[in-house]
């Protein structure tokens, strides 16, 4: 059989620099064809290309180059940058998309992945364990063009049988790389100026609680979900995935147990108005059961591994 190559978009991101790594210990360094915009600022082994998603013509020149059998389609403007322009984040978010689903129709891709996000959910959304289906009204062009992606994906799905697969992620927290301007970057921030000695201002209230996860978590969960038989899949619009959930006052209490000096400062900005309309924790039982999802790290976990490893890094 045919090994399967893939493509991923936004590879040097904060999620994609972590999910490359990780498919291509699954497929095969030369198997995974890391693309994005700029050129990453580390070397990494095999295959790099710039891409534009918004290049329709090279992007199917790529697929053609290297024979892609899947996109993994990462790239995009997050919530808060989103706000800053919008219409330039609605392009590139929406045409990005709609080049991956054609790209996918036009020449019977295998399989595709495109995260969501929690963004979907706007100030009518009930917040607490909000349901897999409810009232969605985002407020931010970043959830709106993801609410309208689920629906694209949803659609190329039903009319041209594309096996797209998509889950709704919390605030993801990495180590390994720093976020690109979402709403939930306060939470990878706060463990660098913990390990620097340096006082955290943080742009959201100490009682903002959001959804969140570790990324060791966010990569198996997408690459469980990947890997599950397509007669498992029953949500093509996007799965909720559920990890933690805490506010700024309990993960910084959780680092003060290491660091008991570290000390932070709250100085809400435009970031809160974000905040105050994605849910406090979201119910994620259609994942848990449809394809077997299960959370490992809490924020204890999570806090003493984040901490033990960007120790190694800075030192
Ligand atoms: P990021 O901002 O860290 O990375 C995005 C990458 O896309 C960057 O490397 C950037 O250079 C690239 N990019 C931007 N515009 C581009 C273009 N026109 N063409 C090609 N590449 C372009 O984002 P991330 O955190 O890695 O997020 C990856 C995906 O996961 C996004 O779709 C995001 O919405 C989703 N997501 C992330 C989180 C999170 O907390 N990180 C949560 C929910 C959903
Ligand atoms: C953001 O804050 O924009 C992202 C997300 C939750 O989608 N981290």
């Amino acid at each position: 059989m045919k090994k399967d190559t893939i493509l991923v978009t936004g590879a040097n991101g904060q999620l994609g620099s972590e999910l490359t790594t990780a498919l291509k210990d699954l497929f095969g360094e030369e198997q995974v064809i890391a693309t994005d915009i700029v050129q990453p600022q580390e070397a990494s082994e095999g295959p790099f290309e710039l891409l534009d998603i918004q290049d329709a013509e090279r992007f199917s020149a790529l697929v053609d180059k290297y024979q892609v059998t899947q996109i993994y389609h990462l790239a995009a403007i997050l919530s808060a940058r989103g706000e800053q322009n919008p219409v330039q984040a609605w392009d590139i978010n929406m045409n990005g998309l709609l080049n991956v689903l054609n790209l996918a129709k036009e020449k019977s891709l295998k399989k595709i992945y495109w995260p969501s996000s929690i963004a979907v959910f706007g100030p009518t959304t009930p917040c607490d364990n909000t349901p897999q289906k409810t009232v969605m009204e985002p407020n931010t062009v970043y959830g709106i063009s993801k609410l309208s992606g689920e629906l694209w994906c949803q659609y190329y799905f039903e009319k041209f049988g594309v096996d797209v697969r998509s889950l709704r992620y919390p605030g993801l927290i990495g180590y390994k790389a720093l976020p690109g301007g979402g709403t939930t970057d306060y939470a990878v921030d706060i463990y660098h100026k913990a390990i620097e000695g340096k006082e955290l201002e943080c742009f959201l209230s100490e009682d903002s609680y959001l959804p969140m996860m570790y990324m060791p978590d966010a990569v198996r969960a997408t690459l469980e979900l990947m890997e599950a038989e397509a007669d498992k899949i029953s949500v093509h619009t996007s799965y909720n995935l559920g990890a933690l959930s805490f506010s700024p006052k309990e993960i910084y209490e959780e680092i003060k147990k290491h660091y008991p000096d570290f000390s932070i400062r709250y100085q809400p900005d435009f970031r809160q108005a974000i905040a105050d309309t994605w849910p406090n924790s979201v119910d994620d039982q259609q994942a848990r059961d449809d394809w077997d999802w299960k959370p490992e790290y809490d924020l204890a976990a999570m806090t003493q591994d984040m901490l033990d490893n960007l120790k190694k890094l800075k030192t």
